[in-house]
């Protein structure tokens, strides 16, 4: 009998079995494998390498380009293909040919048209570290960059610019997600009226850029630190670009005078205290009739969801002194500031826009 097939409908009955018992609660504590197996093929560039002609590759072919181990890569690789984000195919002599699943080539692959490797690379590097500190920052009700990286939590964006190469990764994070959301967040109203747009935080330019293209007649300025501003000119800018710079600390130096001003990521940063404050200060320099644009993942109403939004909350718990708010509540603070005429767009993207007036 030793090596008989058992009886298919039992051997079927018995898998589903164990389906219920351990796949459904193992696959949630899978949850934060398949993210590192995801995360070291971008920082290893198997997605990158898999890409390029000719695009498929042997396991030791990849680990000689990776400087890896074949065993290693080859392990990963079967890992990636088990995910669905590679193909294999097995040559007739035995060897497997991998390449990317459309999937990894769209999103994972750096040169993809909606390329999310940044958002991988920060979150391998970084994230990884603050979230894996979550119980504490639970307790604690504050972030976490004591523990993950031994720097004060007080200078929140102090400890996010840690180094040149931290500024950079942050910087190549906060420019990806423009090239999914941004379209959408700047055509949520019609902002063709205000003719000077300054972008208070506003990084790379990344969101500054989809503004000038869908507001060609609106001149827009982008206002961070000095040091941001320079990494920004240095590997951000386009020969095309059509918007300004001007450095400068939004909570303490003159605010440049606007129309509308725009705040994307960073009233979800601060406390209420400091967002009310730096309201307060745009609300004293916004010529009249002019106003301010909100960009935030906003959560209902009930906090009940989405869950994403439920998770970048707690991402902002980890990494800054904010967190993610209901619509409501970002009326208020524009109300408690000097705004009126609050109006909210949800995008059905991430990121929700607020446009009030002054
Ligand atoms: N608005 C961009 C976006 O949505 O992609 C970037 C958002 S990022 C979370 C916050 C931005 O605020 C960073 O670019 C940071 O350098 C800038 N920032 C933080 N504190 C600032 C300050 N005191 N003065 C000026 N900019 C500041
Ligand atoms: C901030 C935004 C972020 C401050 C720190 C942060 C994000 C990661 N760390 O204002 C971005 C999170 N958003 C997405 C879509 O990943």
């Amino acid at each position: 009998m030793l090596g008989r097939p058992r009886c298919p409908t039992f051997h079927r009955e018995e898998r589903d079995k164990r389906d219920v018992h351990n796949q459904d609660g193992h696959a949630l504590l899978f949850v934060c494998r398949i993210k590192k197996v995801i995360f070291s093929a971008c920082e290893l560039g198997i997605f990158d390498l898999l890409t390029a002609p000719p695009c498929a590759l042997t396991a030791q072919q990849v680990a000689v380009s990776c400087n890896a181990s074949v065993g290693g890569t080859e392990r990963l690789l079967d890992a990636l293909v088990g995910m669905e984000l590679l193909h294999v195919e097995t040559q007739e002599d035995g060897t497997a040919l991998y390449s990317n699943s459309e999937v990894a080539s769209m999103y994972l692959a750096k040169g993809g048209a909606k390329s999310l490797h940044h958002v991988a690379i920060y979150r391998s590097q970084t994230g990884y570290q603050l979230w894996n500190n979550l119980a504490d920052a639970v307790r604690e009700g504050k972030n976490q960059y004591q523990k993950a990286f031994g720097i004060p939590p007080e200078e929140v964006f102090q400890a996010i610019y840690r180094s040149d190469k931290d500024m950079l990764k942050f910087m190549s994070l906060m420019n990806s997600c423009w090239v999914l959301d941004g379209h959408d967040v700047v055509m949520a109203f019609s902002l063709a009226g205000f003719r000077d747009i300054v972008d208070l935080g506003g990084c790379t330019g990344a969101l500054a850029r989809e503004m000038t293209k869908a507001y060609p007649s609106s001149s827009v300025t982008v206002f961070d630190m000095p040091a941001v501003v320079e990494m920004a000119r240095k590997y951000f800018l386009q020969a095309d670009d059509t918007f300004a710079f001007q450095s400068g600390d939004f909570f303490h130096d003159e605010l440049p005078v606007a129309d509308l001003y725009v705040l994307a990521r960073i009233i979800h940063d601060w406390s209420e205290d400091k967002c009310v404050n730096l309201l307060k200060r745009i609300c004293d320099v916004c010529r009249p009739g002019g106003g301010v644009l909100l960009v935030e993942a906003t959560l209902l109403e009930s906090r009940r969801g989405p869950v994403h939004t439920q998770l970048l909350s707690l991402n902002m718990l980890l990494q800054t002194e904010g967190r993610e708010r209901p619509a409501s509540q970002y009326a208020g603070l524009l109300r408690r500031s000097g705004f009126r005429d609050v109006q909210v767009c949800r995008t059905g993207k991430t990121y929700d826009a607020i446009l009030a007036l002054k």
